[in-house]
């Protein structure tokens, strides 16, 4: 799955900006045969909920329509000629003028539709999506739709981050040679000074290939032809967190001496492994500091901003986080290229949240139906799981940044059938990427007592409330709760352990002597009672904070305008919090 890029043997043309946007229950049924006719138009990247005032738009059930015309350059005469949405979320059917050219279904993943039959050079088409934010039993994440006592549909899911749908991320037109790459896989490694790169190339059709390695100056240091080999690097400058530093791979195909095709690919030579309670990269080992995130702004919802993007980074690099996790779905091809390029260190997480009905129980943590039924979590959405993976791991296979996947947040894994469903998804993820650590966060029902699956996982990720949700503003207690719960994970398990989420709700502005819960002093002195018995244990790899910036969610009665455990505001504002966070990882105080 390569991203569309401009190179001496590809083009591309970017479709962003405002389309026409309409509601499956105010067009036409086959509204892609026509102009849409609707006043509505829609910013494209960004969600589709939060643009208009009109609330029955925001909770829409069913299909929307984004309809634009779209010109193919007149030179794209002997090309293939794509279409690439970044993401539909999180499902879309497209049509070019008249007829069904292709669909997809996952909503945080990339795909292509090839258009070269249906379109020609210097003409024009009318590209119509219908992208539908519904969620099932089929979907990942799943969800169901109920009809309420007024006969409305309503979407129904048990995650914990508004539903936001449609289009959030960058759409393309772009062309490939006939005889082209298909794909790229590097895998690096290093001894001493000199480090290595295997290439894989896939090709369309049997041609030469031939590659080189640029370093970040320019200038090629390595070369080698053939579809698969090794490149080695004398005197290899690593890519390490905090210091990032990337080669250039060039691959071509090449016939009689022209180059038919011609992609790059940046290599960040670097190492991961785990080895017994440690998590090593570059052989060295690594403290997680950092945050999981969301994809989440007002006004965009999902949408991707490049201005945030930075401001983000910013962020991470004032507070002295290292890393984040991708909480709680694969986020935008340039946020992990971003992180290449910084050096920031990333647990990339499937869309997978929500695979458990114990939450739905409340603090009790009893499932109302097994979760791994067909009720629920079947055959079918292990199939989409599956998929998902696959979609995920093909994306982002070459980024340096990630260094181990999260195949699901907090699943019911202490629930009968866990065993079974996680079992082969986890090969395949192994199959599809042998070199990264494999986890999953762990829920607190979850138990070192009665967790099923931990054993098939590299790393315990722990999702940990103690002072919130157990022991609410009983910090005395819940240090011991928590102490109690890694102690049994240690002696259990003998993996590296992470804490990949820990949290306080907090209301920026609200301050108590006592501790208070929502008050800026209470996610302070939280954050300061975890960090204690963290640094108790050896085995502890590192720390991500719930959250980086409050986030929405559906309505709830312990949300207040969404939740609120960022240590940002929604629009990156420090609560108190995130000067504690950055005195600990920075080791600076105040206004230093
Ligand atoms: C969790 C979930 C996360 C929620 C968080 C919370 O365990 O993984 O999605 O937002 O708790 O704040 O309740």
């Amino acid at each position: 799955m390569l991203k569309p890029k401009s190179t001496p043997t590809r083009e591309l043309v970017n479709l962003d900006g405002v389309w026409r946007f309409a509601i499956d229950t105010r067009v036409d049924p086959e509204p892609w045969k026509g102009l849409l006719t609707t006043p509505l138009e829609a910013a494209v990247p960004a969600s589709y909920n939060d643009l208009f005032t009109d609330a029955e738009i925001r909770d829409h059930v069913g299909w929307v329509y984004y309809q634009r015309p779209v010109r193919v350059p007149r030179g794209w005469g002997d090309e293939r000629i794509l279409l690439r949405f970044d993401a539909a979320t999180h499902a879309a059917r497209v049509y070019v003028n008249d007829a069904l050219v292709g669909e997809h279904i996952g909503g945080y993943t990339p795909f292509d539709i090839d258009l070269t039959d249906v379109v020609s050079a210097g003409e024009e088409f009318r590209l119509t999506v219908a992208v539908s934010g519904d969620l099932s039993n089929e979907t990942i994440p799943p969800g169901k739709i109920e009809v309420g006592i007024d006969g409305r549909r309503k979407q129904v899911y048990f995650h914990d981050f508004y539903n936001y749908a449609g289009l959030a991320r960058s759409v393309w037109l772009y062309s490939v040679p006939l005889t082209r790459i298909t794909d790229i896989t590097v895998v690096t490694d290093f001894d001493g000074s000199t480090g290595t790169v295997d290439y894989k190339v896939a090709t369309s059709w049997e041609r030469e290939v031939r590659v080189r390695l640029a370093d970040a100056s320019g200038t090629v240091v390595a070369e080698a032809s053939g579809t698969t080999g090794t490149l080695e690097i004398p005197d290899v400058t690593l890519w390490r967190p905090g210091a990032a530093y990337l080669y250039e791979l060039t691959a071509e195909m090449v016939e009689a001496g022209v180059v038919l095709d011609s992609y790059p690919v940046s290599v960040g030579v670097r190492t991961v492994a785990v080895r017994g309670h440690e998590f090593l990269i570059n052989g060295e080992p690594f403290y997680f500091t950092g945050f999981g995130k969301h994809e989440d702004l007002a006004i965009r919802g999902k949408g991707h901003d490049n201005a945030f993007l930075v401001h983000d980074f910013q962020l991470l690099e004032w507070t002295g986080a290292n890393s984040f996790r991708t909480s709680h779905y694969p986020y935008a091809e340039e946020v992990l290229d971003f992180a290449d390029r910084h050096g920031i260190v990333v647990i990339d997480e499937t869309a997978a949240v929500g695979l458990n009905m114990g939450v739905v129980g409340g603090m009790s943590g009893t499932p109302p139906f097994p979760t791994f039924s067909e009720q629920y979590a079947g055959a079918a959405t292990q199939a989409a799981h599956a998929q998902h993976i696959r979609e995920l791991i093909a994306r982002d296979k070459n980024h340096p940044s990630v260094v181990m996947w999260s195949i699901a947040n907090e699943p019911a894994s202490n629930e009968e059938g866990a065993l079974e469903y996680f079992t082969p998804l986890v090969a395949l993820a192994r199959e599809l990427d042998p070199t990264r650590p494999l986890t999953y966060s762990l829920v607190m029902f979850a138990t070192f007592q009665n967790d099923l699956i931990i054993d098939l996982f590299d790393v315990v990720s722990m999702n940990r409330y103690y002072g919130w949700y157990v022991a609410t503003g009983d910090l005395k207690s819940a240090e011991l709760y928590l102490q109690g719960d890694i102690q049994g994970w240690v002696d259990r398990t003998g993996k590296p352990i992470l804490m990949s989420e820990y949290g306080a709700d907090t209301q920026p502005g609200v301050h108590s002597v006592w501790d208070q819960v929502w008050t800026e002093e209470y996610q302070v002195h939280y954050l300061e009672m975890n960090h204690r018995v963290f640094d108790r244990f050896p085995q502890f790899v590192g720390e991500q904070v719930w959250n980086f910036a409050d986030f929405a969610t559906t309505n709830g009665l312990h949300r207040v305008e969404g939740n609120k455990k960022g240590v940002f505001t929604r629009d990156r504002k420090p609560k108190a919090a995130a000067w504690a966070l950055r005195k600990r990882w920075r080791g600076l105080d105040g206004r230093k």
